[in-house]
């Protein structure tokens, strides 16, 4: 199939998602066009089959907003046209759907049909989308798509919710490449940052406040009261300054460090005894599951569709948002060394249930089936 895929190209879990599936799908034989705005950022390999179109949208002094729906909405039909695409498919609604229904508006008056699906990934969702200023523009685009998906069951449920919704909404979970997540020995790296009696928390994020960060620290601040224990913060974003600031009120900056935007999480990952997300909403939990493929447990909340993912009690554990104390008893519980080996086997066990040839195949039916419709 010739696929256009539009996204965006940052580090945030629907890019990423939109990124590997359109390299997996390449792998496969597809021809895949990333239409965006920069390269996205797990984008850096050469492949026959991948091609990135950026979108520029040009300077004007009038244009307090640049206008980038109409300029992507303008490039989705130029490369549809030219490269004969079979399908568009969209990551995140806002504004990806609604340019995408403006794109096959356009093609229409041109003899071209293309079928358009969306991937609804979360916050496009639960958190911006519902807001008013949006909510119309949603629930539209999302009903002239001609396939939906939501990356977990609470998620499709939700938008059943919010919006009102007369399609089909098909669960595809997030994936995971086992080749590249995986447990490395990196022996090293944790002897530079921790003891041998030390265990090792890590949390990935950006940083923004549906991820209470600042849960993070205070389950940290607790957990290291009672064992010997390293925190390592991965990820970049509005809230950093304050938990900084945290830290250094609670004392345990020597024992938190803050690693910024990394590229190789996976090598984070390998030397990690366990997972902090407490995050208020969650369509999925995609940091999480990276975590679990290198063989780390999750303490998380259970919020949106993280307990599709880690399994309470055996993967780890789930907690009502907010609840620090019992996270921290929790978090606990899995450190101690009788327990350990037990979760990290179970997480990695679990993780193989998202590898990417089980998920991938999902896409590819689903384009089908929606191509057959039209
Ligand atoms: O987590 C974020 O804030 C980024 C966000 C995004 O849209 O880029 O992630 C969402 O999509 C991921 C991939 O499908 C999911 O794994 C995340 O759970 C989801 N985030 C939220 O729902 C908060």
């Amino acid at each position: 199939m010739r696929i256009g895929i539009v996204c965006y190209p940052t580090f945030g879990g629907s890019g990423v998602v939109a990124t590997e599936l359109g390299k997996a799908l390449a792998l496969k034989g597809h021809k895949v066009h990333f239409i965006t705005y920069s390269q996205p950022a797990r984008l850096h390999l050469f492949s026959e089959n991948l091609f990135y179109h950026e979108v520029f949208i040009p300077a004007y002094p009038l244009f307090q907003y640049p206008p980038y729906e109409l300029a992507l909405a303008s490039k989705m039909v130029d490369i549809a046209r030219f490269e004969k695409l079979d399908l568009l498919h969209v990551h995140y609604a806002i504004p990806h759907a609604s340019a995408a229904f403006m794109a096959k508006q356009i093609l229409k008056t041109k003899g071209i049909n293309i079928p358009v699906i969306t991937t609804l990934h979360g916050t496009d969702i639960t958190l911006v989308g519902k807001d008013a200023s949006f909510e119309p523009v949603v629930t539209f685009s999302i009903n002239q798509s001609d396939g939906v998906t939501a990356v977990s069951d609470s998620l499709r449920v939700e938008t059943y919710d919010y919006f009102d919704i007369e399609k089909d909404i098909e669960v595809i979970p997030n994936f995971i490449n086992l080749e590249k997540f995986k447990r490395q020995r990196k022996e090293h790296f944790r002897m530079a940052i921790a003891s041998s009696n030390e265990k090792l928390l890590v949390h990935t994020s950006n940083f923004r406040a549906v991820k209470r960060v600042e849960d993070v620290i205070r389950i940290f601040a607790k957990v290291r009261q009672q064992i010997p224990s390293k925190l390592l913060l991965v990820g970049d974003g509005p809230d950093r300054p304050k938990m900084e600031k945290l830290c250094r009120e609670l004392q345990i900056c020597q024992d938190v460090r803050f690693l910024g935007k990394l590229d190789a999480v996976e090598e984070v990952l390998s030397i990690a005894d366990l997972f902090l997300m407490p995050s208020e909403k969650e369509s999925f939990g995609l940091a999480a599951l990276e975590a679990m493929a290198c063989e780390v447990p999750v303490v998380s909340t259970n919020a949106g569709g993280i307990p599709e993912l880690n399994v309470d009690g055996e993967t780890g554990f789930t907690s009502p948002v907010g609840a620090i104390d019992e996270m921290v008893e929790k978090a606990l519980y899995i450190l101690d060394d009788e327990n350990l080996p037990r979760f990290k086997a179970n997480a990695l066990r679990r993780a193989k249930d998202f590898d990417v040839d089980k998920i991938v195949p999902l896409y590819e039916d689903f384009y089908q089936k929606i191509i057959n419709t039209q």
